[in-house]
């Protein structure tokens, strides 16, 4: 296996060549391990950086054997069919049987062990992973912070322009060189035109609809929207719910449509959920149901240059400690890694 290069520029550079240098890198390394069939055996885990049991998920960071550079493995067990034939198939066959642990009265735990091609994990692969990746991935202490419009241009605007995760993969789906085969709706239109596209985390089943709106007029996030972008806000909340209804027989009332403050990738997008899906990304700190965006901006053009967005910030995060250093935020409790108490 051909050895990748280390990603070193997080220290060196400045915030712009950095951000710049970061990007040309996450492609020209992207091809390289995920070319490949990759066998775990070759991989050394170093830390467990989460261990989430209400998502059924597990975070490691590590090395492959013959590659530079950390690597992110994120495990996580897979969501359940639920039609009876495929159940069937899955799990109620002659392979699968039940291992008793313990009965009392009418109530027995049993340990199930399904057949191996009904047992995959999803798994997410990040290489070489960089130390942002890293950060975002640890589990930490979190804190609310209230943000005004001031200290948004205080403290935020400039980490986000500073130090933002690369818009490399958001660019490729818009510039039609990635992950055609999964945009459901386009719209080419500057001003007002959106890519809708199945959600990286989708895994197909449509009980987990999940569906990402990504407009081509580049705006960074909810805090820069205006009367001006109604039209693209509109359009977005009207075609893509004509598109999902007629691709995948989901009436608009049962789509959760929303956006997140703050997202994680700083080219505006739009969320659209089954609703019955209780996604994670969807707590009141986080998602912005786009009628309500919609309605507060009708009411008020300004109005997300004035209102208080409040959000999570995790410890550790550049964010936070930004907050922290400004006073904002003061630290009381020492970073806990134990999940699953
Ligand atoms: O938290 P935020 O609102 O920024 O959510 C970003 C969304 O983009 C998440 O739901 C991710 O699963 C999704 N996403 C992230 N990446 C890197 C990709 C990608 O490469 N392709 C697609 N289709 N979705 C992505």
């Amino acid at each position: 296996m051909a050895a990748l290069p280390v990603n070193n520029d997080e220290v060196k550079c400045s915030p712009a060549k950095k951000l710049k240098t970061e990007t040309e890198s996450d492609s020209k390394n992207a091809n390289s391990l995920h070319d490949n069939e990759i066998s775990l055996s070759s991989f050394q885990v170093k830390r467990v950086l989460q261990n989430n049991c209400l998502r059924k998920q597990v975070c490691v960071e590590g090395v492959f054997e013959g590659y530079e550079g950390s690597t992110i493995i994120l495990l996580e067990k897979r969501n359940f069919s639920d039609d009876t034939v495929s159940l069937k198939k899955e799990f109620f066959n002659e392979d699968t049987t039940l291992r008793k642990l313990y009965s009392n009265d009418i109530y027995g735990n049993y340990e199930c062990f399904p057949v191996k091609t009904y047992n995959g994990l999803n798994a997410m692969v990040i290489h070489p992973a960089t130390p942002k990746h890293i950060e975002k991935f640890k589990r930490k202490e979190l804190y609310i912070v209230d943000e005004t419009y001031e200290l948004y241009q205080k403290i935020t605007l400039p980490y986000i322009e500073s130090s933002s995760l690369s818009l490399e993969w958001v660019y490729n789906i818009l510039e039609h060189k990635a992950e055609q085969d999964k945009v459901v709706y386009e719209d080419k239109n500057e001003e007002t035109g959106f890519v809708l596209v199945n959600d990286l985390k989708w895994d197909g089943q449509p009980n987990t609809l999940k569906l990402i709106a990504l407009p081509f007029k580049k705006i960074k996030s909810m805090r820069e929207l205006n009367a001006s972008h109604l039209p693209l806000l509109k359009n977005i909340r009207d075609s893509g719910t004509k598109t999902i209804t007629e691709k995948f027989n989901i009436s608009p009332s049962q789509l959760r449509i929303y956006l997140h403050y703050q997202p994680s990738y700083y080219h505006l997008h739009v969320h659209f959920a089954y609703l019955m899906f209780e996604t994670p990304g969807i707590y009141v700190e986080k998602a912005h149901l786009l009628s309500m965006v919609i309605r507060n901006i009708e009411l008020m053009s300004e109005y997300y240059t004035k209102a208080v967005l409040s959000y999570v910030v995790a410890a550790g995060d550049p964010l936070c400690i930004k907050f922290q250093e400004e006073g904002i935020l003061t630290k009381v409790k020492s970073e806990s890694i134990e999940d699953c108490k």
